[in-house]
This record gives C-alpha cells, structure tokens and sequence, in this order.
C-alpha cells in the first residue's frame, strides 16, 4: 500500500531532498507551504508536476488548520520541518521565533494526538541546543541555549520526550549538526561564501563581509541528512539521535577552501568581524559523536567537508554564470 507523508516547511532545502527520497520510495508527499506575498518555490520546482506530489497551504502559527488538514490526511509519517531556522534573526524576532520554532511543535503535537495518533512524527532539533558545551556532543549533552531560536528548539525538543512518555505517540528527533548544499539559503555562512566565490571569480562582486570566522561548525552535506530522519522513522521504538559528520572546521576553513577552489586567495576578498554580522552570543565549536547512529541506523555521512566544498561552489558557479 502506498505510504503518505506530510512535511512541514516544504520550501526548505531539507525538505526538498526529504520529498525526492520519499517520492523515490513511492510516497505520496503533502507539503504544508505558508503563505507569504510571493510563493518561493524555486527549490521544490522539479517536483510540482509529479502527481504523488501535493501542496497545502497552512502555517505553525495556527492550530486550527494544523488540526484540519492532519485528520483529512491521517498521514503514516511526518517530518516538521518548519520554523524560523536564522539564528541571527531569532535575535531580533525572538517572540515570532518561540511561536513558531517552538510552540508551533506543541500545535503539530496536539493536532496528531488528537486526530491522527498512530502518524510518526519527526522533529527537527539542532545542535544549536548544546550552546558551549564540550565537544563532541552527542544525545547525554546537557542543553543549553545560547539564542532565541536554541531556546525554542529545546522547548520543543522537551516536548517531543513529553508527548513519546505521556502518550506512547511515536515521535523521535533528530539532533541535526549543520547541513547543507547548493539549495541552501543565502543568509547561512557557507552558501554566502559559495555564492561570493563564484560571483568574484566571474568578475559580479568585488568583496565579501562576514562576522566571527573563528566560530568552529561540524558541515556535513544536506541528502546525507534526510536518509538518517527516514530511517530514524523506520525503527520499531522512537528514540532521538544527533547527526552529523564528527568533524568540525572554522569558517575561515570553509572561507580557505571555497576560494582554494577557483585558485584565488580568500584574504584579498575578505573582511570579517563586520558587527553587521557578528551575533550577541555565538557558539564557539560544534562537533557531532554520531555513534549512536551508525550502530543503531547503520547511518554514515558519504559527504566530508572538502567534497561539500567543492558541491557548493561548483553548483553556485554553474547558477550564477547562467544569470
Ligand atoms: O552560521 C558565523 C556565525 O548562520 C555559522 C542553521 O541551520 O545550523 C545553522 O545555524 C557560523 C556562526 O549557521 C557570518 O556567527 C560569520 O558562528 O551558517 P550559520 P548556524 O548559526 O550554525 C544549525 C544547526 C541550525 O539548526 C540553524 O537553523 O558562521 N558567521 N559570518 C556567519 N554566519 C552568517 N549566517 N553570516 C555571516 O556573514
């Protein structure tokens, strides 16, 4: 029998590479797409004339609808991926923020206790809850926010644990380390600076202004990612598991090897510590142990750091040349 799903946040780029996994796997995708003033549909374009492919408009905001279109659906799986996710924004919109990223997974949960109970449901955590705490940080790491949008995801992340208890509802979390790909926004670091890359070497921008360089993040490559929230949601028992590379480099590592790429020197290029781009709190190292699963989910990332480089810039070289 064909499976369905409802992915939350589907102009995203995860769930972008989530719909492609799922409809190769013979799924029919719901997307909840939120209405703003021009649709941006751009990453999930390819996928609007599949006919196992279908948008709805709602939004985390409002439980009415939430609850509507989950008891119309009774999906088998869903995979919130919504939310505010710019954790320099959620300094300056921290009140939208907790709405969204944060209680807006309290609606989602309401709404599958009480109308689709036997749906699997996905949360999107983040490693960005682990603050400064040492490195590696695995699923034992205390949490411990250092931003309006760790604040909301921990929120949410002890909802998760609350509802799986309280209810017996099968809802696991991953605890997702950076990731991303040439489908990633502009307002993230590495895509800025592969953006930048290509825009400089095709003579389109002359500079490049970043805040804290020294900030150390664990980058892993964004379909690797939605193959481990798929298979965390094939396991018998819900459990939560953190995913990433078990590597971690600097931005000035990603900045190094960006510009490596098209032979330019990134220090010619390049001012940073800009405080148009610097946060009131950043996190200083993010280094994921991903153990748990590789032995639980048999999960391994096929993308390191060097090769996503190399994916990003080569993929903003190709966008931007064709402008
Ligand atoms: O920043 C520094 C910045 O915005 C990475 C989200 O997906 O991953 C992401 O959050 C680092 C930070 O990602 C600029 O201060 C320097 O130290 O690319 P980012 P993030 O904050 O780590 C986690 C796991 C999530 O869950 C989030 O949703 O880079 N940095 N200069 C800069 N960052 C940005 N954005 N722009 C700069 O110009």
């Amino acid at each position: 029998m064909t499976k369905s799903c409802l992915i939350t946040g589907i102009t995203g780029q995860d769930a972008s590479f989530l719909s492609e996994l799922l409809l190769s796997k013979g799924y029919a995708v719901h997307g909840l797409v939120r209405k703003v003033t021009v649709d941006r549909l751009d990453s999930i374009h390819h996928l609007l004339s599949n006919t196992n492919f279908h948008l709805h408009y709602g939004d985390m905001a409002t439980e009415n609808h939430l609850c509507w279109l989950i008891h119309s659906l009774l999906p088998d799986e869903i995979y919130n991926l919504a939310g505010q996710s710019d954790v320099a924004a959620s300094f300056d919109i921290p009140e939208y923020t907790g709405d969204v990223t944060g209680l807006g997974v309290t609606r989602l949960l309401e709404a599958v206790r009480l109308f689709s109970p036997k749906s699997k449901v996905f949360q999107a955590s983040s490693s960005e809850m682990f603050g400064d705490a040492p490195a590696p940080q695995n699923e034992f790491t205390p949490l411990t926010a250092r931003s309006p949008y760790a604040a909301s995801k921990i929120y949410a992340h002890n909802m998760v644990r609350c509802y799986r208890e309280a209810y017996g509802m099968f809802v696991c979390a991953g605890i997702s380390f950076n990731h991303e790909s040439g489908r990633r926004g502009l307002n993230f670091v590495t895509r800025k600076i592969s953006n930048a890359v290509a825009k400089i070497y095709l003579g389109k921008q002359d500079k490049l202004v970043l805040g804290n360089i020294d900030a150390k993040r664990d980058w892993g490559y964004a379909p690797d990612f939605v193959r481990a929230m798929w298979l965390m949601m094939q396991q018998d028992e819900p459990d939560d598991f953190v995913i990433g590379t078990g590597e971690t480099h600097t931005v000035e590592d990603f900045l190094e090897a960006a510009f490596n790429y098209v032979e330019l020197d990134w220090r010619e290029y390049t001012t940073y510590n800009s405080p148009d781009y610097t946060r009131p709190s950043d996190i200083t190292c993010l280094v994921a142990d991903p153990s748990k699963a590789r032995r639980v989910l048999g999960w391994e990332p096929r993308v390191k750091f060097q090769e996503l480089v190399e994916i990003m810039v080569k993929s903003d070289l190709k966008i931007e040349a064709s402008k």
